[in-house]
């Protein structure tokens, strides 16, 4: 049995999602885990016994201009290392949450491993700014070991950020006994679809990177031939641009803002075609949830995104911005009930034989055990 301290942005988004779930699948192997983070995990729902959580606090002293949320998780970690005696930090980020773990590691008294996943934005938004490339590098570095949720950020890490450290790829995973697909036909007619329209999806935080104004568009071009409905899930600072597209283009019957919503999986049962059309995307944990669901996807030619979608064979792949050939695809697999079956058939296939949490978890096991013995 091993202690594993967890340390995540704990609210909604993928990074959290993963951090999260793999704690769960820790602990029912038989580890202890200590999620040490701001507010307790949105996805730690019920009670584990051996699953602990230490709330970090921030204090806010009006000699400090800004709160210093990373020196009191820093602290926190080492007060946890150190009273739980714990074998391994797992952080998701490098910035700040590795920065923070090695920093707690100096001031605990315990040779703690750390362990780091790459999970992107802080790689490919923040590896541009050099004030925090440095520290990011560090971070990197200073880790016992490092993993990325794809190749490809893989690559844009070492090329960014220019890090000679080995980092391995472990790709994300989902719980599937969440994501499946149910047979909820009901929920289709409560939100006014009829049962001879097509349910085109899009999830996201409705961040600029997530390119809204291209989803609403492939959609008014798939339009033209198929009846269907757009389910537009989630919320953010692109959410009043979506909107005002929609009504500008004249499509709001055949649009449907849901906002933020806790059963994805329940909405995904009811959809035909999920889209990703990101122009930064490092894995697009999205698209695993969908092909859970039997739900074949479009994703954009950018980031780990291609290695998640197989082109051809659980969804297609379009170029950044080429909404032509994202509404052709999408028409084609509308229009056909047997390439929408047979998409639907791989997609789920291939997230069993590719992502499914036992192989994941697995490469993680064997990660930790590797740094445990190595040093
Ligand atoms: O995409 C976001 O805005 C959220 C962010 C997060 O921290 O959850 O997502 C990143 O990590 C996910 C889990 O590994 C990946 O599936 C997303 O692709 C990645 N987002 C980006 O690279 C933009």
């Amino acid at each position: 049995m091993k202690k594993i301290g967890i340390t995540c942005y704990p609210s909604v988004g993928g990074s959290g999602v993963i951090a999260t779930e793999l704690g769960i699948l820790l602990a029912e192997q038989g580890h202890e885990i200590h999620f040490i983070t701001s507010s307790l995990p949105f996805r730690l729902n019920r009670v584990y016994p051996s699953i602990y959580y230490h709330e970090v606090e921030v204090s806010h002293y009006p000699v400090f201009q800004y709160p210093p949320y990373d020196l009191a998780l820093a602290t926190k970690m080492a007060e946890v290392i150190d009273r739980e005696q714990l074998d391994i930090l797992h952080v998701h980020y490098a910035m700040p949450h590795a920065i923070c773990a090695i920093l707690a590691r100096d001031m605990a008294k315990r040779d703690v491993k750390i362990v780091t996943t790459l999970h992107g934005t802080d790689i490919t938004v923040l590896g541009i700014d050099n004030t925090f490339k440095r520290m990011i590098k560090y971070g990197i570095e200073q880790s016992d070991a490092v993993t990325a949720v794809s190749e490809d950020l893989v690559r844009q890490t070492k090329s960014m950020i220019d890090v000679e450290k080995d980092i391995s790829v472990i790709y994300n995973f989902i719980n599937e006994q969440e994501y499946f697909k149910k047979n909820l036909t009901q929920i289709k007619s409560q939100y006014g679809i009829s049962d001879d329209e097509k349910v085109v999806i899009h999830i996201s935080n409705f961040r600029k990177v997530k390119r809204l104004e291209d989803i609403v568009h492939t959609f008014h071009l798939i339009k033209e031939n198929v009846k269907a409905k757009l389910l537009l899930v989630g919320d953010g600072p692109e959410y009043s641009n979506t909107f005002n597209l929609v009504q500008k283009l004249g499509i709001q019957q055949d649009v449907l803002f849901v906002g933020k919503q806790k059963n994805i999986s329940d909405l995904l049962s009811i959809a035909d075609l999920n889209l990703l059309l990101s122009e930064k995307e490092s894995f697009g944990l999205v698209l695993l949830e969908a092909m859970a669901c039997e739900v074949p996807c479009i994703g954009t030619n950018v980031g780990g995104i291609p290695e998640v979608i197989t082109h051809n064979e659980t969804g297609y792949i379009v170029e950044l911005g080429d909404i032509e050939s994202a509404a052709a695809h999408a028409t084609e697999i509308l229009q056909n009930e047997d390439l929408l079956y047979t998409f639907s058939k791989n997609a789920l296939h291939h997230v069993q034989e590719k992502f499914h949490s036992s192989i994941i978890l697995r490469q993680y096991l064997d990660l930790y055990q590797k740094v445990l013995t190595e040093n």
